[in-house]
């Protein structure tokens, strides 16, 4: 808008055109203040009735909260204000009005569930708190990129409707592909496999996956934003060291750039970047710390998998990020290698916050025959995914690669409570709009 000034910008002295909310009135009989609010903060607005034309002053004070409207005057100090500065108008126009009955109170004097929040996303989103998450979010995606292209990552989009699944059948959701079966891809899994194995070599994408869950948890989401790593002539060991330093450039670019945001949430000060040197444990050694503690009722063997309540004992027991490395072959997809000298143990790693679960990733089975074995050991059929196994019979690499899920990132950055928060229109089992 031309000459506009953010509401942060206004400063003492000068004239000025601010543009947004409006956040409350509140009239003190000859005196009425009205406060703005734009992306950057809020900026009072005063009134003296005495002094200034009734329509003006009307048209300012029986403004419905939330009505968007333009307000053009000096701007001088005023220390009792938000931003150390007030504006008396010389003209005041509302752009749009707001309905005086409001399903969501912006203002966060009223507290609203999820359910109405998320139905009324527009609203929520201008609360302070809430617009914070989603800055960060914007942050930790670019520092994500940032670190990806010096890790030297080329950035690839591919294919969200594809034939086949990858990661379990039962999560997939079919849809119709002009008469033909088709579904939501579950993961870039293959594509990036595969795009390894050209000369670009490595490569990142950030993009949408889909999953039939059956659980409705605060930590599954039916479509999620996937953070996926996938380099030729890695080890997993190397690919651990890349999901380390990307989630530690997440929490750097937000303690240095976002203290307003972390301030808006509560977050200023305990705030910490974790070290980038999580500690990796074996499956067995992590069992066998969950088994010490006694808190589980059984005790876990070899061939677990671990429960939600045995992740979280051992997320207790570590206290912050963690890799489990050496998980039993059969645990682990197809695609996930196993060591040479021991074919029950795979090269496959989670990477864990004391919360949940944030990455599972592993060396990739790149010898041809070995991997039309393990498609077969899994009940997959082969034949089904020649588009990708035939690859393997010109010169594929080894490799290895990640995934990680950002809502989980920032649902454990800044400790929300439900992956939820950190989604602008969630899809779960009850939501499908907006
Ligand atoms: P996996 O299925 O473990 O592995 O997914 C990787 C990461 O993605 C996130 N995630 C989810 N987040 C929210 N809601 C969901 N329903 C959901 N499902 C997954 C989690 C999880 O750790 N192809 C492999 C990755 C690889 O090996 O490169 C895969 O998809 O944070």
């Amino acid at each position: 808008m031309d000459g506009r000034t953010y509401a942060a910008d206004a400063t003492a002295g000068t004239e000025a055109t601010v543009a947004g909310w409006v956040h409350e009135i509140r009239d003190l009989g000859g005196i009425a203040f009205l406060i703005l609010r734009d992306a950057t903060g809020k900026i009072q607005v005063k009134f003296e009735k005495d002094e200034m034309d009734d329509e003006l002053v009307e048209t300012g004070l029986d403004a419905h909260r939330e009505s968007v409207v333009r307000v053009t005057g000096a701007v001088e100090e005023e220390p009792r204000a938000p931003t150390g500065v007030e504006i008396t108008p010389e003209e005041f126009e509302v752009l749009a009005g707001a309905d005086p009955e409001l399903p969501l109170d912006p203002s966060g004097k009223v507290d609203a569930e999820l359910p109405t929040r998320l139905d009324n996303r527009t609203l929520d989103v201008r609360k302070p708190e809430v617009q914070a998450i989603f800055e960060i979010r914007s942050a930790v995606l670019g520092a994500v990129r940032e670190t990806f292209r010096d890790l030297g990552g080329t950035e690839i989009t591919t294919p969200k409707i594809v034939a086949t699944g990858t990661e379990g059948g039962t999560e997939l959701f079919p849809i119709s592909y002009f008469g033909r079966e088709a579904f939501m891809n579950q993961s870039p899994q293959l594509f990036k496999q595969l795009i390894a194995g050209s000369n670009v070599e490595r490569v990142f994408e950030i993009g949408p996956i889909f999953r039939a869950e059956e659980h409705n948890t605060p930590r599954h989401l039916n479509e999620a934003t996937s953070i996926d790593f996938e380099s030729a002539f890695y080890d997993h060991h190397e690919a651990m060291d890349a999901a380390e330093a990307i989630v530690t450039a997440a929490y750097e670019t937000v303690a240095e750039n976002c203290t307003e945001q972390l301030e808006a949430l509560g977050l200023a000060e305990e705030f910490t970047v974790p070290d980038d040197d999580f500690p990796r444990l074996t499956y067995q050694e992590a069992l066998d710390r969950v088994n010490a503690t006694g808190e589980l009722d059984e005790t876990l063997e070899w061939g677990d998998d671990l429960s939600t309540e045995a992740e979280h004992v051992l997320g207790q027991e570590i206290g912050g990020h963690h890799f489990i490395t050496d998980w039993p072959s059969e645990v682990k997809p197809f695609y996930i290698m196993d060591y040479e000298d021991d074919e029950t143990v795979s090269t496959g790693f989670d990477l864990s916050h004391p919360r949940m679960e944030l990455v599972s990733g592993g060396q990739r089975e790149h010898r041809y025959d070995e991997l039309v074995a393990g498609f077969e050991q899994q009940g997959l059929d082969p034949e089904e995914f020649e588009y990708y196994t035939e690859m393997f019979r010109f010169g594929m690499p080894p490799h290895a690669g990640w995934g990680m899920g950002a809502e989980r990132l920032l649902a454990t950055m800044l400790e929300l409570d439900n992956i939820r928060e950190a989604v602008l229109f969630p899809r779960d089992r009850q939501r499908l709009s907006p």
